[in-house]
């Protein structure tokens, strides 16, 4: 274990949950996605994920990273939907196999591409099963996953379980960017449970302090927003909310 997985573990132990907030690239301009960082740290959020389906590499992601090193001191970390998601300039990269994938490009050609990227920048590579539920979104369908339904926890148990048997640190159940609601309660638990002391990330459709509470409660040990921040004009307060909600 290393720098930026032992600072997230740290937090987990000492205030119940992480808040991370996730910035693509392919959202907003460099500058904005900075300001966006600059206020999340404001409102309390403990790292930056850098990353998206589509549209998220290259010159874009390498001056999106630069811009929001510039405001903040938060650990950035790569969130990357293909090999061309890694830059060196982050500190960190989730080094994920989206398990429910039918194509093995997602479970392991890209990482096999990524790899030696990972090796020579010197970024921290953080494993992590990355399993996607319904509805899924864009990720669901671009990484062509075969959804988890929302009402079959045990599914995801068997993914999960499968992740931490393969050596992989950190699990991430995901609903989608944008989903019309967060992960069930049912499933965090269940997933949390057979997890013990490996760590769960949640993400997709939390829009508010309470549903992240509600994720917290069950057993998510890191909470994931994006698309509320995007469309929130007080970014710090919005964070200080989620934030709030989730930590002892
Ligand atoms: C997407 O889980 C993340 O990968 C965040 O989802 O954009 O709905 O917050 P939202």
């Amino acid at each position: 274990m290393t720098q930026v997985e032992e600072y997230l573990n740290d937090i987990v132990e000492r205030d119940g949950t992480v808040h991370l907030t996730l910035i693509d690239p392919a959202s907003q301009s460099p500058e904005e996605a900075a300001q966006i960082a600059h206020a999340a740290a404001l409102g309390g959020t403990d790292a930056i994920m850098v990353g998206g389906s589509t549209g998220a590499g290259g010159v874009l992601l390498d001056q999106t990273l630069l811009k929001i090193k510039e405001k903040t001191d938060k650990p950035t970390i790569l969130f990357p939907g293909s090999s061309s998601g890694v830059s060196k300039h982050a500190d960190a990269v989730f080094f994920m196999s989206l398990l429910n994938s039918r194509d093995i490009n997602f479970i392991t050609t890209n990482q096999m591409m990524g790899a030696p990227v990972v090796y020579k920048s010197g970024i921290e590579p953080i494993s992590m099963a990355y399993l996607i539920v319904e509805p899924g979104g864009t990720v669901g369908w671009v990484g062509d996953a075969k959804l988890i339904p929302k009402n079959k926890a045990e599914i995801a148990v068997a993914y999960a379980l499968a992740g931490k048997y393969l050596g992989m640190h950190y699990t991430y159940l995901e609903a989608g960017s944008g989903a019309d609601a967060p992960i069930k309660p049912e499933m965090i638990a269940a997933v949390k449970h057979v997890l013990g002391d490996n760590k769960l990330i949640v993400g997709g459709g939390i829009r508010d302090g309470e549903a992240a509470k509600q994720c917290a409660l069950a057993g998510a040990d890191m909470i994931v927003t994006g698309t509320i921040l995007e469309e929130s004009s007080d970014v710090a307060t919005k964070i200080e909310e989620l934030v709030s909600a989730i930590k002892r």
